[in-house]
């Protein structure tokens, strides 16, 4: 009986034909698993959650990244800080789970060292005179807000590019103040699938049109790609109004002093893989919402009008929209090769009172929605993946381009390390 060799991780890459899905090993094997853990979730910047997270000097919110656990932490100073959740003792963890906590100092459950908010360890009982606190206070974990987002690498050394998102995004979201607000909402999902699968799902609106009808109310599928051919006249005249409006909008918000570049920053050479731009809602042209108007009346920062658009960004773990009224941020954060958490957050201005500013089903039903439809997309798909008559098929060239290009960006990352 002859037995067929089990490809490497990097003769599976290499076998994807030019144009064309990963092959479906890629999404259900464990050694590829750890691999992809290893280097996109452990090595690269990485979004884990935003500002409003923790909001007040004492605030602590655990979380697990595969098998690491960090807390991001706001000190005495306003700052936030990250350690891994790590006793320097014995190794327990300090926070026992994953959540939000409000602390005076961190103290661990075993043997109570006690550590300051500044990460220094204050207090270790029965540790003799001999014993240096100052060597063992709590590890602490490379951290970088932009906006509202919450950045950590696990890395020794951190990507340097992480300065090239900052310097991109920051200005995009000065005027909407987004450390000036509350988590209104926060949703988790499960999603069977596996994570590579997620974010090609994210990357891609060709999909939206079929299976996102709360979505499409607001959003336009076509700022991610068209392709014109075999399309009648009708179909042709929409896609100009749509160029024509997009074009007048642009001018508009730039007129203003609100950038709507697209800024991508996705090919094989980049650590922090990201994309932004301005993107036009449909209708009323305010938010992400059943009407396209605004959820909240209280508009976020220092915005006095509601028809700005949708500033999105991505990352290889994220994906972000923001709008006059409020803000929808969501990533991803692996469990198992069939497994990946999706959070997504949904922010409004820190004094937005809820009934009063805001209807909560209002501001969350197209996300929710859109979220719970892309869960069943995913699962659907990783599924297929694992058929053992599964061939990959081509991506579409207009719709899709931006998956070829992830799975680029994702052989190169790997190859770098031997992979
Ligand atoms: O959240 C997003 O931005 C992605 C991109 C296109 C479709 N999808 C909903
Ligand atoms: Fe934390 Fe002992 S393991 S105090
Ligand atoms: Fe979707």
């Amino acid at each position: 009986m002859s037995v067929i060799p089990i490809k490497t991780h990097r003769e599976l890459i290499d076998s994807r034909k030019p144009g064309c899905g990963l092959p479906g090993e890629l999404f259900g094997r464990q050694d590829v698993f750890e691999n992809d853990f290893d280097v996109f979730f452990n090595k690269l910047w990485i979004l884990v959650g935003v500002t409003a997270d923790v909001p007040e000097p004492g605030d602590v919110s655990t979380v697990d990244i595969g098998k690491s656990s960090i807390m991001i932490v706001r000190d005495d100073d306003e700052n936030i800080r990250a350690y891994r959740n790590l006793c320097r003792h014995r190794g327990s963890r300090i926070m026992k789970q994953p959540g939000k906590a409000t602390v005076g100092r961190l103290v661990c459950p075993y043997h109570q060292w006690t550590y300051d908010l500044d990460g220094s360890l204050l207090h270790a009982s029965h540790m003799g005179k001999d014993f240096d606190p100052s060597c063992r206070s709590l590890i602490p974990v490379h951290t970088k807000v932009v906006g509202t987002h919450i950045f950590v690498c696990l890395a020794d050394e951190p990507p340097a590019d992480i300065a090239k998102l900052e310097e991109v995004m920051a200005p995009r979201f000065a005027p909407y103040e987004l450390q000036r607000t509350k988590i209104a909402y926060e949703f988790e999902v499960v999603e069977n699938g596996n994570w590579k699968l997620v974010m090609e799902n994210n990357r891609e609106c060709y999909h939206c049109e079929g299976t996102h009808p709360e979505l499409t109310n607001s959003f336009l599928p076509e700022d991610f790609g068209f392709c014109p051919d075999g399309l009648g006249e009708e179909a042709l005249a929409a896609y100009d109004t749509y160029v024509a409006r997009n074009a007048a909008n642009k001018d508009n918000w730039e007129k203003d002093g609100y950038i709507c570049s697209v800024f991508e920053s996705l090919d094989e050479s980049v650590y922090t893989n990201f994309r932004t731009q301005r993107l036009v809602i449909a209708g009323a042209n305010e938010s992400q919402t059943m009407s396209t108007k605004v959820a909240s009346t209280k508009l976020l920062g220092t915005i006095t009008r509601r028809d700005l658009g949708d500033v999105h960004m991505w990352g290889h773990n994220a994906w972000t929209h923001v709008m006059s009224d409020h803000a929808v941020i969501a990533f991803i954060l692996p469990i198992a090769p069939d497994k990946t958490l999706v959070r997504t957050k949904w922010l409004v201005h820190e004094d937005a009172v809820e009934g009063v500013d805001y209807d909560l089903k209002t501001l969350t039903e197209v996300w929710v929605a859109t979220t719970q439809q892309d869960a069943e997309l995913v699962q659907n798909t990783h599924s297929g993946t694992q058929d053992p008559g599964y061939i990959p098929g081509p991506f579409s060239q207009y719709t899709e381009a931006a998956l070829d290009q992830f799975t680029r960006w994702y052989s190169a990352r790997l190859k770098e390390q031997g992979i």
